[in-house]
């Protein structure tokens, strides 16, 4: 139905007379007799003229019928608008024309003035005067008012009472799951219109830039919980997009643990803490955990993906992004495909190792934190390409296993990645409480060109959301904080709730109305969000069930699937960390039922965890599905973190070198600018602050010390030339630790000159433990101190030298 012409303002003397009358017999009208030449400067008349005039443009609610029936499902018309002749009838009140420093004018037309970049919200005190809440200013803000210097403090000081209320409701409850998490502001690049698959407003044009905020965080611990914690990382895009705010929930794993929203609780009371005496912290690695998850046998392809490397990523810069969940993108013409969404670094995937995590999470607690916010004060931006695999229901309906599984991936050997645009995070939050804490992540957040699928999890989560933020943030207003608000227009008619900031101009609160003129009015289909109609469950009974599709009991084919899919490192880290996790569980029967549960994904490392954890092989734990359906690979490369390594550069990696008075400064300095001239951040370490001496009387100032920055924080390492450097270095214990830790953990490691004798002294292997050389250990003299530098950058770029690992570390190396 198309709007509706103005509505006319021509009155008859009848139709003045009546309004004259109306505009006095209301609840609510002036209490002043109507002026003498009624119409001419008698506002309440005018107001009730044009308010008829609008009102009578609308003598039906035209659209009713198109309610109805399946015919009109998909063919919403938009709302009955009537434009009215003055702007009087929606005004709340005849005194929005006397305009004050306070209330400004009266509400600009078809604006919602809280809706704006966050400058309308940003504050800068340089310059200004303490003062309270009120904006009155406080002439002493050293001490309570009292009476008398040595008298009782008074009920009366409004200021002290105001300043430490508010303090003590400075907290807000912390998230369930995902508390401890770092977020930046940013934006989304698209490369080509995506428009044969989507209306989304982010996909329509290349170069199209759509401003992001994200958050990372780990899961189980708490808001002050170490960052390093083997733990699943969130990965939370929210997209202002223009129309109206989209935010895709993820994780760094492609897969969950539960297949159905009615055990998240469950998972969620068995990982975290447990409840008796609050331990461990941010560890999955104990009884009630692995209790829960062995017998759920749906959940040991996640706990492949969380016992390997990606759940200690060396940095959120470093970590892929997963969708998780099959969606649908739907083009203009209500077209839909299934789609998988994908983040992919641009610096590859590199993790930690695991001793290494453990020590970073008692040094830095803030590691990734820091991390993230370092490298964007330092313009090193984090950037990310979107990728998506796009495929039909028909191709689905194919695949051996179910696509609302959120236990199952789709290998990219079924349906390839196609990389669709960018995401760079280029701006650091000013206030981390105002918009890292307060902002509010929803799955029920999507914008037209997109829809859910029918996917049990999902469902669950598109209600979970919405309603955790009304507990954490203190009612149904979460959407007017300033970060949370879109940079789309928001107009509606909800009304009220605690904290609420907008003021709607106007007594026109429902729809449909005649008094605004219809508005706002629905958008209907062609503009407004319509939820696509054929769902895959279609074929299926629409009996109310509770129970899981067929393909959804398959537990092991895919666990399997990434596991064969790992390189030999990485195998051995998965079998380290279920050795580890397992160790800790106290019920013998709990590691049982975990290793027979492992024997129907991966016989080899179920035998080798019986190995190691001194047990007996159990029998494999019964399966819910004898023979599921083949797999169509049984391995996918793309699935093993060596698949991106990144580009084999060094940007914004950190370094320590060790200096001491004395130190070769020729080398030292070539090394520096050899560094900085790659993109990496060199760090000198003494062992105090200040400056040192090299031995050409160069003068070096520490940056930190090998007491406050320990080696493992850093992903290589740089050993000074000097004699005397050496021997003074040779005499702290801390230069051994640093050099241990370095090498254990397979970092690169540099020695220039005289401080070859230091890795001796640390015991450092000069081979490998099969006796070939070791890339990622450089010894240079003097004279090849240039091409030690270079070789030192070449081999930093492999990230790790993993052909130094045994298990167990060696406590004497070979030499
Ligand atoms: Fe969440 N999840 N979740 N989740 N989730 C929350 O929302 C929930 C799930 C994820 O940085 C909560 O605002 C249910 C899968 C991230 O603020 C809560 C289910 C995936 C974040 C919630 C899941 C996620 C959350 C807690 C199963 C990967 C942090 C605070 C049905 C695709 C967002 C909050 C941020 C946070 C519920 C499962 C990712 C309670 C019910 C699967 C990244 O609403």
């Amino acid at each position: 139905m198309a709007k509706k012409s103005p509505a006319s303002s021509a009155a008859s003397a009848a139709e003045i007379d009546a309004a004259r009358a109306a505009a006095r017999n209301t609840d609510s009208g002036p209490a002043s007799p109507a002026p003498a030449n009624a119409g001419k400067g008698d506002a309440p008349a005018q107001k009730a003229i044009d308010t008829q005039a609008l009102a009578s443009g609308m003598p039906a609610n035209n659209n009713k019928p198109l309610e109805y029936g399946q015919d009109n499902a998909q063919a919403t018309p938009a709302g009955v608008t009537v434009t009215p002749p003055s702007r009087l009838p929606g005004a709340s009140t005849l005194s929005e024309r006397n305009p004050s420093d306070k209330t400004g004018a009266a509400a600009r037309e078809g604006l919602n003035a809280t809706i704006g970049t966050l400058d309308r919200v940003r504050v800068d005190s340089s310059g200004q005067v303490l003062t309270t809440n009120q904006g009155v200013a406080i002439a002493d803000n050293q001490n309570s008012l009292k009476a008398g210097a040595r008298g009782p403090a008074l009920l009366e000081d409004f200021i002290l009472r105001e300043k430490i209320t508010h303090f003590d409701h400075e907290r807000i409850p912390e998230r369930i799951v995902h508390a401890r998490g770092s977020g930046a502001h940013g934006f989304f690049e698209c490369y080509e219109p995506l428009t044969k698959h989507t209306k989304a407003a982010p996909f329509q044009e290349a170069g199209k830039i759509t401003p992001v905020f994200v958050r990372f965080s780990t899961v189980a611990g708490e808001r002050g919980s170490k960052d390093t914690a083997r733990d699943v990382r969130g990965f939370a895009v929210k997209f202002y997009t223009d129309e109206g705010n989209w935010d895709l929930v993820g994780n760094n794993m492609p897969v969950f643990f539960i297949q159905d929203a009615m055990k998240f609780p469950d998972l969620v009371h068995a990982v975290k803490p447990e409840p008796h005496h609050q331990m461990p912290q941010a560890a999955s690695a104990h009884d009630t955990f692995w209790d829960f998850v062995s017998l759920m046998p749906e959940s040991t392809h996640m706990l492949m993906w969380q016992m390997s490397d990606r759940a200690i990523p060396r940095s959120y810069r470093m970590m892929q992004g997963f969708g998780v969940h099959t969606f649908r993108l739907v083009n203009e013409a209500g077209e839909s495909v299934l789609v998988k969404f994908h983040w992919q670094p641009k610096l590859g995937t590199h993790s930690l190792v695991w001793e290494e995590a453990v020590k970073i999470s008692g040094a830095d607690p803030d590691f990734h934190r820091r991390d993230l916010w370092e490298a964007i004060e330092a313009g090193e931006y984090p950037e990310w390409e979107l990728g998506l695999q796009i495929f039909t229901e028909e191709q689905a309906e194919q695949f051996s296993f179910d696509i609302l599984d959120a236990t199952k991936l789709i290998p990219e050997e079924l349906v390839p990645v196609q990389i669709v645009g960018r995401m760079v995070l280029n701006r650091n939050p000013d206030n981390f409480f105002a918009e890292t804490e307060q902002v509010a992540f929803c799955t029920a957040h999507i914008v037209p060109g997109l829809d859910f699928t029918n996917d049990p999890l999902l469902a669950g989560r598109i209600h979970s959301y919405v309603d955790t933020q009304i507990t954490r943030l203190g009612g149904p207003n979460f959407h007017e904080l300033p970060i949370n608000a879109p940079i789309a227009q928001v107009h509606n008619n909800q009304r009220d709730g605690m904290h609420r900031q907008a003021i709607p101009r106007g007594r026109v609160a429902y729809e449909p109305n005649s008094l605004a003129g219809g508005c706002p009015f629905q958008a209907g289909a062609a503009q407004g969000f319509t939820s696509v109609a054929r769902r895959l469950d279609a074929k299926e009974s629409a009996d109310k069930v509770r129970v899981k599709p067929e393909k959804f009991a398959d537990h092991y084919t895919q666990a399997r699937l990434f596991f064969e899919s790992q390189s030999e490192v990485e195998k051995a880290h998965i079998g380290n960390a279920f050795r580890f996790e397992l160790s800790k569980v106290t019920v013998p029967a709990i590691r049982e039922r975990v290793v027979a549960s492992l024997l129907n994904a991966a016989p080899d490392l179920a035998q080798r965890l019986a190995q190691d954890l001194g047990m007996e092989l159990p029998a494999p734990m019964p399966k819910a599905l004898d023979n599921p359906a083949p797999p169509e690979v049984e391995a996918s490369s793309a699935l093993s973190l060596l698949a991106r390594p990144g580009d084999g550069g060094i940007r914004t990696r950190k370094i320590a070198v060790l200096v001491a008075n004395g130190v070769e400064g020729t080398s030292l300095q070539k090394l520096i600018s050899a560094l900085v001239a790659a993109g990496a951040v060199p760090r000198l370490i003494g062992a105090r602050l200040g400056t040192y001496v090299g031995a050409g009387g160069e003068k070096f100032a520490a940056d930190a010390t090998m007491e406050n920055s320990p080696g493992f924080l850093f992903d290589a390492l740089v050993l000074p030339d000097g004699a005397a450097a050496v021997e003074a270095l040779d005499a702290d214990a801390h230069t051994l630790e640093f050099l241990r830790d370095q090498y254990w953990h397979c970092k690169t490691i540099l020695a220039l000159g005289a401080s070859e004798a230091l890795l001796a002294e640390a015991q450092i292997p000069m081979t490998l433990p099969d006796g070939s050389v070791d890339p990622g250990l450089i010894l240079a003299d003097a004279a090849g101190a240039d091409a030690g530098i270079a070789a030192f950058i070449d081999a930093m770029g492999a990230h790790r030298h993993f052909g130094r690992e045994n298990d167990p570390p060696k406590a004497v190396p070979p030499n």
